[in-house]
């Protein structure tokens, strides 16, 4: 997948010497970006994991490697706090990267007949 962003470069820089006093929210590349492209970021979402009886610990650490990029040590410990205390967070991603990501596990865990489940919450 290939996403694009438009960084729009006010004309007021181009004939410019010197670079206006930075502005509230000027990044240091720079560039003086309009309100918009400044300041918006897309809502994020956490995609929370469930905990059963009947999946294995092997089987969640393999998907929090595979399809959550995982380090192994990562992936033991978010397997073990969600054994520990009934959930947890695989990761935060864009709302249709979250969607993915849990399809592709449930459709994982069905093709193993475990019964794993995933959710998605908005992050605050
Ligand atoms: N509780 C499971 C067991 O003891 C392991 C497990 C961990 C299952 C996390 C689901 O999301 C889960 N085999």
């Amino acid at each position: 997948m290939v996403e694009l962003m438009t960084w729009r470069v006010l004309p007021q820089m181009a004939d410019e010497k010197k670079p206006p006093a930075k502005r509230d929210g000027e990044r240091q590349t720079g560039l003086v970006l309009d309100e918009r492209t400044r300041t918006k970021k897309p809502p994020m979402y956490k995609v929370l994991l469930h905990n059963d009886d009947y999946t294995t610990r092997e089987f969640v650490v393999w998907v929090l490697q595979t399809v959550f990029h995982k380090s192994e040590t990562d992936a033991v410990a978010i397997m073990s706090h969600v054994h520990n205390n009934g959930v947890g967070v695989a990761g935060v991603f864009t709302f249709e990267v979250a969607e993915t990501k849990v399809t592709k596990t449930q459709h994982l865990a069905k093709a193993q007949q475990f019964p794993l489940q995933l959710s998605i919450e908005p992050t605050e």
